[in-house]
């Protein structure tokens, strides 16, 4: 049965001249039969310098309007419109504009897990790679980052600029505690831990290294370590561990799952591909200023192909 889909998916996957993306937390058959995987900023990079004509981003909401905002002559489909993003839910563009209205000329540093809509009004995009980058590359002492606390406090910690925050989260990372780092740490006593920053801030003090979920898989295939404790979403073990069958990886804790990444079926990729929608479309006038904020993180982004 699953066969079947599979070779149904890829026909169709010729026919539409599609792509399919799946993010380093989707379900293992998800990330196999897609095309690219990876985080959402360079899924989105890499789509938009193909000449596919429709992309089939296996992920949540923000990474799929982000797919549109760099590809707008695309046909981007979201095979599950209520995969959503909780952390992304935790702000609005009219609560952040009317922050912003108290905060007067401080700039916005948006993380990339945000609505179109709030991109729209930031003064720049950043991910969890790049944010302290973004961060001082700003000519101001003090900036607002939004919607994650963690990963605002994280880069605060390490700049000597004034960080403020807004109070969102991703449940998935802020269910990570200290104690359950530590009984990881005494049950693998050899493991590096590599922490998410959008964990909290003492779990973050117990990490070897502190990295977006691409820098996990960059650091753990570098490394000299054998073993590692991870701290992020579970979907993050399987390419970890196809790309170093020889290493061992550990979760930090049963719980870092993020119901929205396992939403999306292979049945609902056929489905996307037979009917072309649901079509993730970001209207022209909130497109142009969250591309523009895009596009000022972009000058500071380290991406490679
Ligand atoms: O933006 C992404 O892809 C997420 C959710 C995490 C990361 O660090 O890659």
């Amino acid at each position: 049965m699953s066969d079947g889909i599979t070779e149904q998916i890829k026909k169709l996957v010729k026919e539409r001249n599609a792509l399919i993306l799946a993010h380093n937390y989707q379900p293992p058959e998800i990330q196999d039969i897609a095309d690219l995987t990876g985080d959402s900023l360079e899924l989105s990079l890499l789509a938009a310098k193909t000449d596919a004509d429709v992309i089939v981003f296996c992920g949540v909401l923000f990474m799929a309007e982000t797919a549109d905002i760099l590809s707008p002559d695309k046909t981007v489909l979201l095979p599950r419109l209520e995969a959503g993003c909780p952390l992304a839910n935790m702000i609005t563009e009219e609560a952040l504009s009317a922050k912003m209205k108290e905060i007067a000329e401080i700039p916005v540093v948006t993380y990339v897990n945000s609505p179109a809509s709030v991109k729209a009004v930031s003064t720049i995009c950043c991910t969890s790679a790049n944010a302290l980058k973004v961060v001082n590359s700003l000519d101001a002492d003090e900036i607002l980052m939004v919607p994650d606390r963690n990963l605002a406090q994280y880069t605060a910690s390490r700049t000597n600029k004034t960080v403020h925050y807004w109070n969102g989260f991703c449940p998935a990372h802020e269910s990570l505690t200290a104690e359950q780092v530590l009984s990881a740490k005494e049950a693998h006593p050899r493991a590096a831990f590599m922490a998410h920053p959008e964990c909290r801030p003492e779990v973050l003090a117990l990490a070897d290294a502190i990295l977006s979920t691409s820098g996990m898989l960059k650091y753990a295939k570098a490394s000299d370590i054998n073993s590692f404790i991870v701290g992020t979403e579970e979907g993050i073990l399987y390419p970890l561990r196809q790309q170093n069958p020889q290493k061992k990886f550990y979760t930090a804790s049963d719980s870092m799952i993020c119901k929205d990444m396992k939403r999306i079926k292979l049945v609902d990729i056929l489905g996307s591909l037979e009917n072309i929608k649901p079509e993730i479309k970001v209207p022209k006038e909130m497109r142009e200023p969250a591309f523009q904020a895009v596009q000022r993180m972009l000058k500071n982004y380290e991406y490679r192909l």
